[in-house]
């Protein structure tokens, strides 16, 4: 993370309508992409809030992604209103709130050109790296099956494609393929075994783009980001809030549904160096699952269910090949905290596909069971 220094934060926070004086401004979470920062407030019983600084040489429409989230917060308000939700304070529990700038934007621009914005933090909350109960995981699979239903009646031509292709398996393997060629930093001559993994697998990686080309898989707008830790719940895990809207684009349910499963199903951390700990946890699917459909049903197309095993295996392989792409060509998309992370990560994830395929009729099974409760 960049370091600003906290006088440089404090002015910062100036910049947004927040209520009292700063008390401390400090690093906060475990992003990969942006940088945020926890503002505590100086007075008993005050809200704190959320500083970001908008990762932009990730999001280069940085205008765009706080339009987008504007419109998706501002429509998921509205759907719980209509449900009978009144309360505001509740509802600032149930969907993001973006606070303005004190010239009423939703970001402030520094001098250095970087971009930052804030929202109110969600008090009592906690999300998780690594699904601890059945419980968290079937709150989970309410949270972005419930996500995605109540946007499902929001035109997705209304938002804009801020990374495009962002889940687009040809055009990943495509930019690994070119690193590979470049072999900018000299990696190449490590991740033999890896490439050719990949390589073997990828014919049936375009499954869910060929479903989508023959008409079976309406677009939707997804989250796209659907990691755990992208679920805040309460003290008695009870679902509160789907956070990081950033990735919010068009896409197909597979994708939410299969990047979920990649840290939910997934015994040990996203990167771990150890991969003989890298072990599924059934049980957790199952109940993920659940939680999913409990949500989705109402909208999930026949041919949107055939397809989420499919991304159950995509999303871990997707993101072997962005992790090891971004290894090849020298680290400059994710934070790394050591000079082979993203090697290490890449190898976590496709040790992950490897123990997915060897469960995937056990996990089809489970796809189908629950999905004949709903008839
Ligand atoms: O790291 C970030 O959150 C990525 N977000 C997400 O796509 C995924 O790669 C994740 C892995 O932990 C963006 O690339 C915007």
């Amino acid at each position: 993370m960049s370091s600003f220094s906290s006088h440089q934060l404090s002015g910062l926070v100036g910049q947004f309508h927040v209520r009292g004086t700063v008390a401390s401004v400090m690093p906060f979470g475990s992003g990969h992409i942006n940088d945020t920062y926890r503002v505590q407030i100086d007075k008993p019983g005050e809200r704190s809030y959320l500083l970001q600084r908008v990762n932009h040489h990730v999001f280069s429409d940085v205008p765009a992604v706080m339009e987008n989230i504007r419109l998706v917060t501002g429509h998921l308000r509205a759907k719980y209103r209509a449900n009978g939700d009144s309360d505001e304070r509740l509802l600032d529990r149930k969907v993001l709130t973006l606070i303005p700038t004190k010239t009423d934007q939703f970001f402030y621009r520094d001098e250095q050109g970087n971009f930052w914005r804030m929202f109110v933090l969600l008090e009592n909350t906690r999300s998780y790296d690594i699904v601890g109960t059945p419980k968290q995981a079937r709150e989970g699979g309410r949270a972005f099956g419930q996500f995605q239903r109540l946007l499902s009646d929001l035109d997705a031509a209304l938002i804009r494609e801020v990374l495009p292709d962002f889940h687009h398996i040809g055009r990943r393997l495509d930019k690994l393929h070119r690193a590979v060629t470049a072999d900018a930093v000299q990696r190449c001559r490590r991740v033999g075994e890896e490439l050719a993994f990949i390589s073997k697998r990828e014919r049936r990686m375009h499954t869910v783009l060929q479903l989508a080309d023959s008409g079976e898989l309406p677009v939707r707008i997804i989250h796209n980001d659907t990691k755990f830790n992208n679920v805040l719940l309460d003290e008695e895990d009870r679902l509160q809030c789907v956070i990081d809207l950033d990735t919010v684009m068009p896409g197909y349910v597979a994708y939410d549904f299969g990047d979920a499963i990649r840290t939910i199903i997934n015994r040990a951390a996203e990167d771990e160096a150890d991969l003989r700990r890298i072990a599924l946890n059934i049980p957790l699917f199952e109940a993920y699952t659940e939680g999913y459909f409990e949500e989705a049903h109402p909208f999930l197309t026949v041919g949107e269910v055939d397809s989420l095993m499919e991304g159950v295996l995509l999303l871990p392989y997707m993101q072997a090949v962005r992790f090891l792409t971004d290894f090849l060509e020298g680290d400059h998309y994710f934070k790394t905290h050591h000079p082979d992370h993203n090697l290490q990560r890449a190898r976590a994830q496709l040790k992950l596909v490897e123990r997915l395929e060897a469960e995937e009729p056990a996990l089809l099974g489970i796809i189908n069971r629950v999905k004949s409760r709903y008839g």
